[in-house]
Order: C-alpha cells, then structure tokens, then sequence
C-alpha cells in the first residue's frame, strides 16, 4: 500500500444528505466515503473515513495522522470557527492538509461562515463544489505522494 489518507469529518456531518439539501446537496457521507475510497484505493492508498461531533476526537485522529499519513482531508464544520485545540492539532501534522467545505463559506448568508481560523494552518482549501471537493482533495493528496 502506497500510504494511509485520512478524510475527517467534523460536527453534524453525519446528517448530510438529511438536513439542508439545498446548501450541502444530497449525498450522504457514506456516498462521500465510497467515492473517496474509490479514488484512494484505485491509486494504492489506504483511506480513512471518519466523523465526530466531539472536538477531543477530532484532535485525537489527528494525532493519530501526525506521522506516516500520505495525507489529510479536514471538514472541520462548526469546529472551523473557534476550535483552537483542532487547529494547534492540525499545525502539527506533517503530511498535506486539505480543509474542505461543501458550500462556499465566503458566499454564505451569515458573514461569521467565511471566517475560517484553520485556512492559517491548512496546506489549502476546497469550498463550494460540493461533496465533489473530497474527491478532489483525495485525488491532490494521491498526486501529491506520487511525486
Ligand atoms: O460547507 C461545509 O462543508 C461546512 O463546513 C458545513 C458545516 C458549517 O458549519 C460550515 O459553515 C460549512 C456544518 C453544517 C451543519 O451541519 C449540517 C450537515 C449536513 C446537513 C445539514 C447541516
């Protein structure tokens, strides 16, 4: 296996595809996790697929991830905004991080949305295309380690 990716999933993402179609489309995790795993698994990584509503979680995966991962996608959700443990956690990972929003924070109705504290730490950022943005941010982070 050519490395480990791991796509982490913050608060009330288990609900996708349930509430709020309009904004986050209507895919489900788990569609989001096949397609990841699809692209991941056809290129000989190994992926990881997780999601918390707990912030100590999200920092404990990504310790986990902090060395030896090819790589990790973040979908902080809520945690985006004022989460500073997860960001401190993120900063010390080794391998690329990709934050991904399904919707565009900077075109949202709410200003406080755009405001992401992680963007500071992240290696870059998907927002607004959709679930499609995970499997843009698996396939950057396969590249990536293929070099
Ligand atoms: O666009 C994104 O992916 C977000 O990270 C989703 C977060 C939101 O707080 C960010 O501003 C943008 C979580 C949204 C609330 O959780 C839901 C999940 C699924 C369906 C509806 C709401």
């Amino acid at each position: 296996m050519a490395g480990t990716i791991h796509v982490l999933n913050g608060p009330n993402l288990n609900l996708l595809g349930v509430r709020e179609p309009a904004i986050y489309g209507s895919d489900t995790l788990a569609d989001v996790e096949r397609a990841c795993r699809e692209v991941a698994e056809a290129a000989g990584f190994g992926l990881v697929f997780r999601q918390t509503n707990a912030e100590h979680q999200m920092i404990d995966w990504l310790q986990e991830a902090r060395v030896g991962a090819a790589g990790v996608v973040i979908n902080p959700a809520a945690f985006t905004y004022a989460a500073y443990g997860v960001l401190d956690a993120i900063k010390m990972v080794e391998c690329p991080v990709i934050e991904v929003h399904i919707s565009n924070i900077h075109r949202r109705e709410a200003e406080w949305r755009s405001k992401s504290i992680m963007t500071q730490v992240a290696t870059g950022i998907i927002s607004g295309l959709g679930t499609h943005g995970y499997v843009l941010a698996v396939r950057h982070l396969v590249a990536l380690a293929q070099r």
